[in-house]
């Protein structure tokens, strides 16, 4: 049974909804966050903006706690946790098109690093601007990126770093795939929270994408590129 002071969710208007749902990812809470998000959309609201504006505004809030050591790492895994939980909701929703398949994105988070909720993010826009994405997961060598790509015959490798630490290691999996002759053969899109254009371009990728969203025109913009460059020739 509720407490007398317990908040009920569906109570809220829209605006109370979407700060309390700030407040339940910064405390890690899964199951409120599931309600809050499948409140939203019995709402109507549209899956982009519960992702936008309830999920990732929450978790820039909790990203700059955790900058400024109010926030540790256990604390933010369950801040984490609520998001994926939300985004799971959300994913089919958001990949749900007829559009048959533009085409093929390999993605996966860098070695040494095991964030993966901007990947995830990007993946499932990337799947409902009609692509096909083959998810490595973190934590990856390049062996694992070659093989991926020769494997699925892609055509866009997509890489996530959020570490300053760990961002170089786009250069080693570009310059491999230079080395290998392969290099030309794929459209390389790189991000992830420390990252620039100026970044993208010192590695060789073929773009820097601040975001899902510019992830998904900037892969849309390359592959119909692509195409008409194949129709020229
Ligand atoms: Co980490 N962490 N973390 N962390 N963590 C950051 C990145 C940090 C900035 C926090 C801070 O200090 N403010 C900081 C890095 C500092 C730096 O490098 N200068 C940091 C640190 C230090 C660490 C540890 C070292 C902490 C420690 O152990 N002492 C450790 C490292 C572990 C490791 O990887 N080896 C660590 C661990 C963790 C957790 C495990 C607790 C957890 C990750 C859980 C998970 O991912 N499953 C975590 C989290 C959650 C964060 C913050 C708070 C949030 C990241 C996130 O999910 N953002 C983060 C703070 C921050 O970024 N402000 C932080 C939401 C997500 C939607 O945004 O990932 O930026 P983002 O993705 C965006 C764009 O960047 C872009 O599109 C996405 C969607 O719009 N994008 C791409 C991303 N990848 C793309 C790929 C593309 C295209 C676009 O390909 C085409």
């Amino acid at each position: 049974m509720a407490d007398e002071d317990d908040i009920i969710l569906s109570e809220l208007d829209d605006e109370e909804l979407v700060l309390q749902m700030h407040d339940d990812l910064y405390d890690g809470l899964k199951e409120e966050i599931e309600e809050g998000v499948r409140i939203l959309l019995d709402r109507g609201w549209a899956p982009y903006d519960v992702l936008t504006k309830a999920l990732v505004a929450g978790m820039t809030i909790v990203g700059a706690d955790f900058r400024d050591g109010i926030l540790f790492v256990p604390e933010v895994l369950l801040a984490a946790n609520a998001m994926k939980a939300g985004m799971a909701i959300l994913k089919p929703l958001l990949a749900e098109t007829g559009a048959p398949k533009v085409g093929k994105m390999v993605i996966g988070t860098v070695k040494g690093d095991i964030h993966d909720i901007g990947k995830n993010l990007v993946g499932m826009m990337m799947e409902g601007a009609g692509f096909e994405v083959v998810d490595i997961g973190i934590n990856n060598p390049v062996e694992n990126y070659i093989a991926a790509l020769e494997r699925e015959e892609a055509d866009i490798l997509g890489m996530s770093a959020l570490l300053t630490t760990t961002m170089p290691y786009m250069k080693v999996v570009i310059d491999t795939m230079k080395e290998k002759g392969m290099r030309d053969d794929y459209i390389v899109l790189v991000g992830g929270a420390p990252l620039n254009e100026e970044f993208g371009k010192a590695i060789g990728a073929d773009a820097y994408c601040r975001d899902a969203a510019v992830a998904v025109q900037t892969a849309k913009d390359f592959i119909s590129r692509k195409h008409n460059k194949l129709a020229a020739g």
